[in-house]
């Protein structure tokens, strides 16, 4: 930025003699190409344009008045600046115990070849043209840039690339802006609320000798950085605050932050958290499933009122062991908040309506990689929520772990440089200092919509947990910590020498705290006292899915179909596509089919003509891996998008369709949270190949399955995952459905493997049905993809119109007499459709052959089921076939069921893969020749072995 005036000429007026001339020589050189410069005098010609004693339009000298200081001083003082700026963190306090920065070459004055005396001959504005008052010269410069720099308070923002950013970072944080002078008032009442989160743990620790709480000590300005957050988000007007942390010093932040009622929490540690004590009115909403979970996993809403009573809700979402996995859950809470989703076309978001607050161990936030994963979802258009707040709850220690062992850098913060996050590091013994943090933070993600980390640099009172000794592990460490004065007693102090308390002001109030809770523990009733009562799982999950009705009249069916085959005026389809389209557009016609891409298009178009929003999105879901959805389409002339449910006239609510970046488990917790945020979306994730699923595993196992019924979450999201054995090689043939089946229980999910696209329709719409329901819960689907191709899984429009999603349904061409039957074959998915080619290729009649497909494997089809084999009189033997590997697939889990129905003299009996290590063989063609066996061996009259 080249400034002009007053300012530009004094500077020049600092250069004489021997200067002057290089001075004149290097700007030469930096009107050839400003890189041939030093960056440092090439800085000094960017700010302060020509020097001013050359007169640009002719090159010849003006004069000039008396000159001051030389060249060399002033530019190694900029450097002297620079460095403080850049890197005045290095010798920050913002250790309160255990660790000390040193004082920094780069910050040292004789680096430079500068003296005190050098210093104070340059003046002030010279090397900072926004100086405040009373810094008069180099010296005053230096002194006044080192307190803001290398305080209880330091910053990173070198690494943001935007100019505007760090610009306004800069004068934000050297005019000390955000920093706060609070009233005797404000002042008191932070210490009052420091005392009450210290009176809490100590009271916890001495009532409930032993038992984990993950004390919050140490690091207690957590609790007034939330509700800074809190409070500026409530006059903003902001509807939603979505917060999520780990478990150190949760029960404070629920005690205290979230309002949840102490006397619940005393209960939980007597282990009788449902008895009776509802919360009142101004308490949180707290929910809860029927199995539940450990006290410091459990998360709660609040409302806030602002002044004009516009009111905010906190939330705190439920979370599991797994540390940082609540991340992308959070920001999937926020998003949905944040979308209008009662229109057609993408919803509508409105970033002021939601952010996101997540607090972070310092182990845990550079140590596990869905940190990672979740801010690079922050910048993205289809996930990105407007800048995440980050505080790192920064003990110093990982459990037993110290810094050294858990990470390669200098910070716990250093992940967020490279998503050009600016971080703060603050001490939390300096309350000031974290409001003032906070502050800035707001600020910036209200001006920018972006993240900001906040390194809240303290330590942890107690070990790990209340029974860990630290001492064994961190001996000198723990010494420091044991003899180091608590916050409150810090900040009381402090308060004390400026006269704003006096000696009894600490005591009697932390008399007071520690009084309240003993009365509060006190009253609590007998009834509160632990009994072994379970609770139940909601009746409405054990009910029957039957009654859901998913057929639409054709003239609907016909007209959505027809609208998804039109483009906008002058869009040019790329060609190849158009042929695709074209063979769609007699699909529904009498004695035509259609397949799994037009079926799916339907499922979602109906469903959005139904007003329930849709949010799909994975690994190149637009077009989809196997190029068979193409619901997002590029003009081949503008590259511009155009969606057909977009266009369509009957859609009454958006269609939200997004490639995901390379995540799973990030993006799948995304889905999920936004899924339990917004009950009424259906939303579906849907994975590259089904066992790249694998690496979302954690939110499977600690949020899809088991959300329900610890916490009460609920969702009826969709996972779809291809699966099925096609000679692709150990990883792209299983979506590991045994897991699936193996975590099924409870109705906790519905897991399906479908063989036609009318199946495949009626279930999305039956899984659309449940969102908002009790009967809600999520559907994991082996979705199709040699399939999608093949005719056998078309369906005429009939199916459509007529039918319903069926759990148990027949093999097509076998028309045996029941009475005949032998033998019921009973399989699921890809292998089934291989048998029917087969059938239909052999001349056997098959006359002693029943064959059904498991469609539904989870809840298995047992009446449907029962049904059947009632009609099956003669039945010697049912046989499971199934493609995968034996200790795979479904087999441990149907072989089970399938028992229960032998009657004497029936055997049950496997056909398919022996058991294996690895999924699949890698050559094609091995695969080709295994399966031809076991589709052979499945109808094969002859009888095998008993399992
Ligand atoms: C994914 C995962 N790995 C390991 C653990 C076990 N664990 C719980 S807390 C903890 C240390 C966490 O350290 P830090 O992130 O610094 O948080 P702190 O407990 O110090 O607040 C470990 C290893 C876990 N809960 N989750």
């Amino acid at each position: 930025m080249t400034q002009n005036g007053e300012s530009t000429q004094r500077f020049w007026k600092n250069f004489h003699g021997p200067n002057i001339g290089y001075i004149e020589e290097q700007y030469e050189l930096f009107k050839e190409d400003p890189e041939k410069v030093d960056p440092t005098i090439r800085e000094l010609f960017q700010q302060y344009g020509a020097p001013q004693w050359i007169d640009q339009s002719d090159q010849t000298y003006v004069d000039i008045a008396a000159p001051t200081i030389d060249l060399k001083k002033v530019t190694s003082a900029m450097k002297l600046i620079d460095a403080i700026r850049r890197h005045g963190h290095l010798e920050a306090d913002i250790y309160p115990v255990g660790k000390e920065n040193s004082q920094a070459k780069l910050l040292k004055l004789d680096t430079y070849g500068l003296t005190d005396a050098d210093l104070k001959e340059i003046d002030a504005k010279v090397l900072w043209e926004d100086a405040p008052v009373g810094v008069d010269n180099g010296y005053d410069v230096v002194n006044y840039l080192k307190e803001v720099y290398t305080g209880t308070i330091s910053y990173e923002f070198d690494h943001v690339n935007s100019d505007e950013e760090r610009q306004w970072l800069q004068e934000n944080i050297e005019a000390r802006t955000y920093t706060h002078d609070l009233s005797n008032e404000e002042k008191t009442q932070l210490l009052d609320r420091l005392a009450h989160v210290e009176g809490f743990e100590n009271f916890l620790h001495k009532t409930f000798v032993g038992q984990k709480r993950f004390s919050i000590e140490g690091l207690e300005m957590l609790v007034p950085i939330l509700d800074r957050i809190i409070k500026y988000a409530s006059e903003d007007k902001i509807k939603d605050v979505m917060m999520g942390m780990a478990h150190r010093g949760r029960l404070s932040v629920l005690a205290h932050v979230l309002s949840k009622p102490v006397d619940l929490i005393f209960s939980e540690f007597q282990h009788s958290p449902d008895k009776g004590l509802v919360p009142s009115e101004s308490s949180p909403g707290l929910s809860s499933g029927w199995t539940g979970d450990v006290s410091y996993h459990f998360g709660g809403t609040r409302e806030v009122k602002s002044d004009d009573e516009v009111s905010t809700r906190v939330t705190m979402a439920h979370n599991p062991s797994h540390l940082e996995y609540v991340n992308p859950v959070v920001a999937g809470f926020t998003r949905a908040a944040q979308d209008n989703r009662s229109n057609k076309g993408y919803p509508d978001q409105d970033l002021n309506k939601a952010f996101s607050v997540l607090v972070h161990g310092d182990a845990a936030f550079i140590g596990e990689g869905i940190v990672a994963e979740t801010l690079n979802l922050s910048g993205i258009p289809g996930y990105q929520i407007g800048g995440t707040i980050h505080v790192i709850a920064n003990n110093l220690v990982g459990y037993t772990t110290d810094q050294e062992e858990g990470r390669s850098t200098r910070y716990a913060s250093d992940l967020a440089k490279g998503f050009e996050i600016p971080v703060i590091h603050v001490n939390a013994d300096d309350p000031v200092a974290c409001v003032a943090a906070i502050t800035l933070a707001y600020k910036y993600r209200k001006k920018f919509n972006k993240d900001f980390v906040i390194d809240l640099v303290g330590y942890r009172r107690y070990g790990h947990n209340e029974m860990d000794e630290p001492r064994a592990t961190q001996p000198l460490l723990y010494k420091a910590i044991d003899e180091h004065p608590t916050v409150v007693e810090v900040y009381a102090e402090r308060l004390l020498n400026d006269g704003v308390i006096d000696e009894q002001t600490l005591p009697s109030l932390q008399e007071k705290v520690e009084s309240d809770l003993r009365a509060i523990y006190d009253s609590m009733k007998e009834a509160d006292l632990p009994s072994a009562e379970t609770l139940e799982m909601p009746i409405e999950l054990g009910s029957d899915l039957d009654e859901i009705d998913t057929a639409i009249p054709f003239e609907t069916l016909k007209s959505l179909h027809d609208g998804l085959l039109e483009r906008p005026e002058g869009f040019n389809q790329f060609r190849r596509l158009s042929r695709v389209f074209k063979r769609r557009e007699k699909m529904l016609d009498e004695g035509q089919k259609a397949d799994w891409g037009a079926a799916e298009a339907l499922a979602y178009a109906s469903i959005v003509a139904d007003g329930t929003p849709i949010r799909l999105t994975g690994q190149d879901s637009e077009r989809g891996t196997f190029a068979h959805r193409h619901l997002v389409l590029y003009d081949e002339e503008t590259n511009e998008k155009y969606c057909p449910i977009h266009g369509l006239e009957e859609a009454k609510a958006s269609f939200d369709i997004r490639n995901s970046p390379l995540s799973e488990a990030g993006v799948l917790g995304f889905e999920y949270g936004y899924s339990v945020y917004s009950e009424d979306t259906l939303v579906i994730w849907e994975a590259q190949f089904g066992d790249f699923a694998n690496v979302a595993q954690v939110i499977f196992d600690q949020f899809m399955s088991a959300a329900r019924a610890k916490w009460g979450d609920k969702s009826n999201m969709v996972l779809l995952l291809p699966h099925g054995y096609e000679g692709q090689g150990p990883e792209h043939s299983s979506a590991r459905l045994e897991r699936f089946l193996q975590m099924a229980a409870e109705n906790n999910w519905i897991v399906a493997n479908v063989t036609s696209s009318a199946q495949f329709f009626h279930l999305l719409r039956r899984q659309a049905a449940l969102g908002g329901t009790d009967q809600a819960r999520p559907l994991v689907v082996m979705s199709p993809k040699s399939l999608l191709r093949n005719e056998r899984v078309a369906s005429e429009a009939k199916e459509f119109t007529d039918g319903k999603f069926e759990p148990l349904r027949q093999q097509p061409n076998l028309r045996v007499s029941k009475k005949n039957a032998k033998r019921l074959l009973l399989g699921s998915g890809k292998v089934m459709v291989d048998i029917e080619a087969a059938i239909d290729e052999s001349d056997e009649s098959f006359n002693w052959l029943r064959a059904l497909r498991v469609e539904q494997l989870y809840p298995f089809p047992k009446k449907q089921l029962e049904h059947e084999l009632k009609q099956l009189p003669n039945l010697e033997e049912i046989v499971w076939v199934q493609e995968e590997p034996k200790n795979m697939g479904s087999w441990n889990y149907v072989s089970e069921i399938l028992r229960e129905f032998l009657q004497d003299g029936q055997t049950l009996r496997y056909v398919g893969r022996p058991e294996r290590s690895s999924p699949s063989v890698g050559d094609a063609n091995i695969h080709r020749v295994v399966q031809e066996q076991i589709v052979r061996e499945a109808i094969n009259p002859s009888k095998g072995g008993n399992s």
